[in-house]
């Protein structure tokens, strides 16, 4: 196979050749853009957000100062250019000059979700083979530092432990990073190689580390300035999590800094938290998946803060309906934008110029013209518009292969290297796709994507459990959510707080732990043993919501 070395581009040569004639790859690099915005508008906003309870606000200068004291910080430590650093941190300014610091050394972050525990941490450090893992002290009530222990513990080679913010403890103090410039690489990274790892929503078992490179991420966050009108002027607020793909790029923090404007970090996606922000702050352009937009919009009706700077909300991670589409509009006076996107690549948008209908109407049309769409039926042959089959796409920012992960690159890729969404779609004649559902077993749970078969095999680890099948039901306010019917052993009589209250302790995130647990006899009656868990989980699913 072609992908020997997991953190160098793996696009094949006459692609690398295409996509750079195109002029969508550029040889920029992540740490490039920010000098330069550091020289020429040094005083200009780049970050404010709050550390502990106390707001920040960064202009350019500071910032990249900032981010060379983490980047010599890092070396400093013995790290070298390409080792890889799991980064979990919440909505602090502190995200951006610890992975642009990483960025700036060479280094290759691995961003993890605050709400992620030791188990998927030992997880995404052991595939990535990482050195260093950096947390805050704490964060929603949280302390780091007790999961830094289980992981050492778990993972003796994982070398260097940094905590942001706070008492390190034992560890290494990331605010006591100082300036040595003679450390930093006199020459940025090869803008065809990996600059982070991101994380797969998994669809099927654990997540799946994503190799992004410099020059595919940031032609897909250049491409969405021009499409989501962000200019230096702009002032971009990041209210889902930070290390998302979608407030990272689409176009994101990343593309406000690439633009030069400024990035307003909200501590939670609530209302209560992000309103006076935007007053305070003029924010005017975010991204909500679909639960909190109308939430916003229901808020917005009743609230005493001044909402008036916001010109675009994006809307996306889970499908919008179009009544829900109409009650955002109707809530929020702004342009809204739907977005169809996924952390492997390929991101749809609907433009700020479209008919109303579009707009409420589908997931948006791809960001590039190089963008390869294919919509196909059951034997991978392609559909005509307005048939409903499964999505497949490649591209100058989509991914050809998970980092690390052979099965799986088996499985998510086709022979001509169209990667597999999992997503169901039609596409309509003038391009546009309209999400219908997914292939998939995962729960989407209000844009957190959590696979049915990792809950599945958490739940077979409980002493008590003899079979267990996860699936997903709809929820008026998640979207959906995850039920698990749950075969007990001969003779137990497990009870589902104590199974809910089992699982958060074995340390998975908590938005894993089934919503709903139902315990059955059997899964069926007819011939279970052929068959597959998918149909099974669909009958499941069916005779739950039968009863209700
Ligand atoms: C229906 N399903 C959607 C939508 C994502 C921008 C926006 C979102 C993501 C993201 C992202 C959807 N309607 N509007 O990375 O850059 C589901 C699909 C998709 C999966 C990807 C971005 N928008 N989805 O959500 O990697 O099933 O990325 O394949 O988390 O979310 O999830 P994720």
């Amino acid at each position: 196979r072609q992908y020997q070395h997991p953190l160098q581009q793996v696009w094949p040569d006459d692609f690398v050749q295409r996509y750079r004639e195109a002029g969508y790859w550029r040889g920029e690099t992540m740490t490039a853009f920010l000098r330069e915005h550091a020289a020429q508008h040094a005083g200009h906003t780049a970050i404010v957000g709050y550390t502990q309870g106390v707001l920040q606000r960064w202009n350019y200068a500071e910032f990249w100062r900032r981010v060379e004291t983490a980047a010599a910080g890092f070396l400093a430590l013995g790290l070298a250019p390409g080792d890889r650093v799991v980064v979990q941190l919440g909505n602090v300014p502190e995200f951006y000059s610890v992975v642009f610091g990483l960025f700036r050394a060479g280094l290759v972050p691995v961003y993890a979700l605050p709400a992620h525990r030791i188990t998927e941490i030992a997880h995404f450090a052991s595939k990535a083979e990482a050195s260093a893992y950096v947390a805050l002290q704490q964060y929603e009530g949280f302390d780091y530092r007790t999961l830094a222990r289980e992981l050492k513990a778990a993972r003796p080679t994982l070398e260097h432990i940094v905590i942001v913010a706070g008492d390190a403890g034992e560890f290494t103090s990331f605010d006591a990073f100082e300036p040595h410039p003679a450390l930093l690489p006199v020459q940025d990274a090869d803008p065809q190689s990996v600059a982070f790892l991101q994380i797969s929503g998994g669809s099927t078992g654990l997540s799946k580390l994503i190799p992004r490179t410099h020059d595919d991420y940031i032609y897909s966050f250049r491409a969405s300035n021009e499409i989501c009108g962000i200019t230096p002027a702009s002032v971009y607020m990041v209210a889902l999590p930070a290390a998302h793909n979608f407030p990272m790029s689409s176009p994101g923090a990343f593309g406000a800094l690439y633009a030069g404007a400024t990035v307003v970090l909200s501590p939670s996606p609530s209302p209560e938290a992000a309103f006076p922000l935007i007053a305070q702050e003029k924010v005017d352009s975010l991204g909500l998946v679909p639960p909190l937009a109308l939430l916003w919009a229901q808020a917005a009706a009743n609230t005493g803060h001044d909402l008036s700077s916001l010109r675009v909300l994006q809307v996306g991670g889970a499908k919008l309906t179009p009544e829900a589409a109409r009650r955002v509009i109707g809530g929020l006076k702004c342009q809204l934008q739907q977005v169809f996107g996924m952390a492997e690549g390929l991101v749809n948008y609907t433009r700020l110029d479209d008919p109303e209908e579009t707009i409420i109407e589908t997931q948006g049309r791809p960001i590039s013209p190089a963008d390869e769409v294919l919509v196909v039926d059951d034997h991978g042959h392609p559909l005509d518009s307005g048939k409903t089959g499964y999505l497949l796409t490649r591209g100058p920012y989509t991914i050809r292969a998970y980092h690390n992960d052979d099965g799986a690159n088996t499985r998510s890729f086709t022979e001509d290297g169209f990667y597999r969404t999992g997503d169901v779609v039609t596409r309509t004649p003038d391009g546009y796709l309209v999400v219908q559902g997914r292939a998939t077993d995962h729960i989407n749970r209000a844009g957190e994507k959590v696979s049915a078969e990792e809950i599945e095999d958490q739940l077979l680890a409980h002493p008590q459990v003899f079979d267990a099948t996860v699936v997903s039901i709809p929820d008026e306010y998640l979207g959906e959510r995850s039920c698990a019917f749950i075969i007990p052993k001969a003779g137990e009589t497990p009870r589902s707080p104590d199974i809910k209250r089992w699982m958060r302790e074995r340390g998975v995130a908590a938005f894993k732990v089934p919503d709903q647990i139902v315990f059955v006899d059997s899964f069926d009656t007819t011939a279970v043993g052929k068959t597959s868990r998918k149909e099974l989980r669909t009958r499941l699913r069916a005779q739950l919501l039968d009863q209700d």
